[in-house]
């Protein structure tokens, strides 16, 4: 017992300053990693954020057995969304990595390999997008992951006949195969092999973005004679995500396992569907929300290619049919699962994001309340009712989620203090970046 003399005030606050007294409980506490980032899927897309266009099922008893975010926004497209997620750190600041690559400084600064260096083994299975693998096998390596199964981006196709690369080397078995079915199948082995270890899985999903358009010759078509379509691709996801969580149920690892879902940006406006003579054939993409018809929002900076759903499932931690409403945006999953994994943030290094963690186990949070993001140079900060662009632009997001007016300072009340406190935010990130470049985000296929 510690008694209460100067000495014992001390060694208190020291053991309290460390985090000495609560580790050994946390440590024994740390559950593995499922996080499962899906491609180009919007709010609208899935039953239980409202949508009524497509079945998902699995999805939706994640979201009933778990916690459903309100407010959390991606970047608007893919690349900056994964450099945050896996750096902690805006695109802006690191330099505005070109489109797929990877700022090299911060290779060694990943929340994979914090969470290597907690104990944790790492892989990763889908998309990767920070290199063309061809030319850098080990690139995954590098980055923190033990394992990985990855999809030659813009290098094949990533669905029928795929190309895919698996730890350093090009896989010779999936010409019949079905991409989504060998990076789950993939995930799933891994998992089994892990079940006595801690384990970070990452599902970088494929789905839902249609296929590469860049390649000389278009991509296989399916077994349909044409390309998946996006309803086709959903239900493709859902069933996927139902795999890898049946998985994991029949490892009897629930309750050690921490579940996340989210997605890099909203649903595409348009998805390829087709090739004709060699040409691709896009159609639209709409939604809906009941009545309301929802058109795709990627590359968009407003809520539609932004705020994206985002659902957390822990058995006996988080509790069933919970709505978080802490604000959310992609650079807090690195310190959230930094803290849950009891690793260490990187040093040298300041991150703007905060662990949503407390959330998760239905405590308060303390120090967020805005969220960023950015695209080619454009971006916004904003609370849950405001939002402020950096060329000024003010909205209200409570009464404008379209963004149709933007406000004036003193044409509705708060705006003034609303501008005020997120220029505030805009100044202080921008004028605390200190590895920004001059290079620019180059406009590229996604
Ligand atoms: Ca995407």
């Amino acid at each position: 017992m510690i008694g209460r003399g100067p000495l014992s005030v001390l060694l208190w606050a020291f053991l309290v300053l460390t985090g000495a007294c609560q580790k050994p409980v946390e440590l024994a506490r740390r559950p593995n990693i499922l996080l499962i980032l899906a491609d180009d899927v919007g709010r609208e897309v899935l039953g239980s954020y409202g949508g009524t266009s497509y079945e998902t099922p699995h999805l939706d008893h994640l979201a009933t057995t778990g916690m459903r975010f309100d407010h959390s926004y991606s970047m608007p497209v893919c690349h900056p969304s994964r450099i945050t997620l896996l750096t902690g750190r805006y695109p802006f600041q690191v330099g505005n990595p070109e489109w797929g690559t990877f700022p090299q400084t911060s290779e060694t600064q990943t929340v994979a390999h914090s969470l290597r260096a907690a104990g944790y083994i790492t892989a990763i299975s889908g998309k990767w997008q920070l290199t063309l693998l061809k030319d850098d096998l080990d690139h995954p390596h590098r980055l923190g992951f033990d394992e990985y199964c990855l999809f030659g981006w813009h290098e094949g196709p990533r669905y029928y006949q795929p190309l895919i690369y698996q730890n350093g080397q090009q896989r010779d078995d999936d010409a019949d195969r079905y991409g989504p079915e060998v990076y789950t199948d993939f995930l799933i082995d891994f998992i089994e092999r892990n079940q006595d270890r801690r384990f970070f899985a990452f599902y970088s999903m494929a789905l839902c973005h249609d296929v590469t358009d860049d390649l000389e010759t278009p991509v296989p078509f399916g077994p349909r004679g044409r390309y998946d379509n996006y309803a086709e691709m959903v239900a493709v996801m859902d069933k996927q995500i139902g795999r890898l969580v049946a998985a994991v149920n029949d490892l009897g690892l629930r309750e050690k396992t921490l579940i996340l879902f989210t997605t890099d940006n909203g649903t595409a406006k348009r998805s390829i569907i087709t090739a004709e003579d060699g040409k691709l054939i896009r159609e639209d993409v709409v939604s809906r929300l009941g009545e309301i018809l929802v058109p795709g929002g990627k590359t968009e900076l407003t809520d539609g290619g932004t705020r994206v759903p985002s659902i957390a499932n822990w058995t006996g931690t988080v509790k069933k049919g919970a709505l978080l409403e802490d604000l959310i945006d992609f650079s807090d999953f690195f310190p959230t699962l930094v803290e849950l994994g009891g690793a260490k943030l990187p040093s040298g290094v300041s991150l703007p994001g905060k662990s949503f963690a407390p959330g998760l186990r239905g405590e308060p949070r303390v120090g967020r309340d805005w969220v960023f993001a950015e695209h080619k140079g454009q971006s916004w900060v904003r609370s849950r009712d405001w939002k402020l662009y950096r060329d000024g632009r003010l909205f209200h997001m409570a009464s404008d989620s379209q963004e149709q007016r933007p406000v004036d300072a003193g044409a509705r009340k708060g705006a003034a203090e609303a501008r005020r406190s997120l220029e505030t935010v805009l100044q202080n990130l921008f004028d605390t970046q200190v590895e920004a470049t001059n290079s620019s985000p180059v406009n590229a296929p996604h």
